[in-house]
């Protein structure tokens, strides 16, 4: 399958736009797919099992949907929101968050964000972890989070406030 899709290319790039093609092809692999930045996560006391991890998602070229994520870090990954009701914020989980073409998608502190259960350690302020994502459309991207210290401000917070 890969050998014949192999073989066909060049015939169809010279068909085509002969260089011009060929200069754009690595980026074109890419061109559909969210891109992530900024991901961190809070660091996590001795004895505690559960962390958080927070990132900016920009949509690729089509609408897309972050279905869930994995890291060898936690037994267990959910994506989850923060509700408020009867004035008490609650977590929930959530089956997916939206990201628009070309929109910017913030997971935050105080709303949505990717819950890591069953830590296999604490999470230490200043190491980075392995994240694997999981969108419907673009599939899998494996990316690298941060670990601030608690006090540390979000990063991806407005600078006033
Ligand atoms: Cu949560």
């Amino acid at each position: 399958m890969m050998e014949a899709m192999r073989r066909a290319l060049p015939g169809l790039l010279r068909r085509a736009m002969p260089s011009l093609v060929l200069l754009a092809l690595p980026a074109l692999a890419m061109a559909g797919a969210p891109s992530v930045s900024g991901a961190w996560a809070r660091a996590t006391p001795p004895g505690v099992s559960v962390g958080a991890a927070y990132l900016t998602i920009t949509g690729g070229s089509a609408n897309d949907r972050l279905l869930g994520a994995n890291t060898d870090r936690a037994s267990m990954v959910q994506l989850h929101t923060v509700e408020e009701s009867n004035g008490v914020a609650a977590m929930r989980q959530i089956d997916g968050v939206p990201v628009p073409a070309g929109k910017r998608v913030v997971l935050a502190p105080g709303g949505t964000h990717i819950m890591l259960m069953g830590l296999s350690g604490p999470l230490v302020a200043g190491e980075t972890f392995p994240l694997q994502l999981r969108f419907e459309n673009a599939g899998e991207q494996v990316i690298q989070v941060t670990v601030r210290a608690a006090g540390e401000p979000d990063p991806a917070a407005p600078a006033a406030r």
